[in-house]
């Protein structure tokens, strides 16, 4: 066989429509595909739920790849371990309650794992809006991240989703422009972003948790994003918070789309 250029560019461009066309309309639009997001979105995906990841970098994975300073270890707790476990990557044990696992097998297992719960992953594509209805966040605006750093004066596409999870990591990007734009009071002791704190590994990754919710009607904060909006620590290589904390935000969702189901459905 001769192999044909045009039908490699072919397969592509029509693979790839198909897949933009197919998740034009999802239940859960994930911001950002870090250890948080890429959790959430694996745990919805098999329950069920329709989700997309929109990671703005050419690598899914966010802060995995590096470990702590470039060295590609993780350190995650006992809790974590279980997560992990469920998707196969394996973990040693240092010391009582602390695991260790190479950051590229952590970050590729999950990916996989991910992709074949039947999530799309849109790499290269950077958030830069939400799409509002009143008061209501109905979808996310979206361009090339290329066009983006080329400062090109390009108009963005748009995606409805039904909600929202910011797993942006420190940079709480959706959030930010919900404040900035649109000026919400969101649901934090003082309506605003109370910011990051500096690091300290028990007290960040203890709050973690607490701070994963929905902090506007329908848009929740998962890892990292999650202590910056309600004012949290960091906790610097250790990933147990941002595993748990996707696999938190996955089940709050999840009970949100169970209850409301026979409710009027506005996704055809
Ligand atoms: O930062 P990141 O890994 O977020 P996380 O899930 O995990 C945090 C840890 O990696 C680490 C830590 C460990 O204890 O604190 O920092 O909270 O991944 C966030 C992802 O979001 C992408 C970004 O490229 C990264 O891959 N992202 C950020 N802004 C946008 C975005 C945007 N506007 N549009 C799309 N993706």
């Amino acid at each position: 066989m001769v192999l044909d250029e045009v039908i490699i560019t072919e397969a592509i461009i029509e693979k790839y429509f198909k897949k933009v066309k197919c998740n034009l309309k999802v239940d859960v639009g994930i911001v950002g595909a870090g250890p948080s997001g890429l959790v959430a979105a694996y745990f919805l995906a098999k329950n069920g739920i329709k989700t997309v990841i929109f990671e703005k970098r050419l690598s899914p994975g966010g802060g995995i790849w590096g470990g702590g300073m470039m060295f590609n270890e993780i350190v995650v707790q006992d809790k974590a371990k279980e997560i992990l476990d469920l998707f196969g990557v394996r973990t040693e044990k240092f010391q009582e309650g602390y695991y260790t696992a190479d950051a590229i097998e952590v970050a590729s297992t999950i990916i996989s794992h991910v992709i074949k719960s039947g999530v799309t992953i849109f790499n290269l594509f950077e958030v830069e809006d939400v799409v509002v209805e009143g008061e209501r966040i109905s979808g996310v605006v979206v361009n090339w991240t290329p066009v983006n750093i080329g400062r090109f004066h390009i108009d963005p596409l748009c995606f409805r989703t039904r909600y929202l999870v910011d797993a942006t990591g420190h940079e709480a990007k959706l959030i930010k422009i919900l404040k900035e734009k649109l000026r919400v009071k969101l649901f934090t002791e003082t309506g605003d972003i109370l910011g990051e704190r500096s690091l300290w590994a028990d007290k960040g990754e203890s709050v973690i948790l607490e701070n994963t919710k929905e902090v506007y009607p329908q848009v929740f904060v998962a890892g990292m994003a999650a202590n910056v909006v309600c004012g949290g620590f960091r906790m610097g290589p250790i990933f147990g918070g941002m595993l748990l904390s996707g696999r938190k935000v996955a089940n709050l969702i999840y009970e949100r789309i169970s209850k409301s189901r026979g409710e009027k459905e506005w996704l055809k």
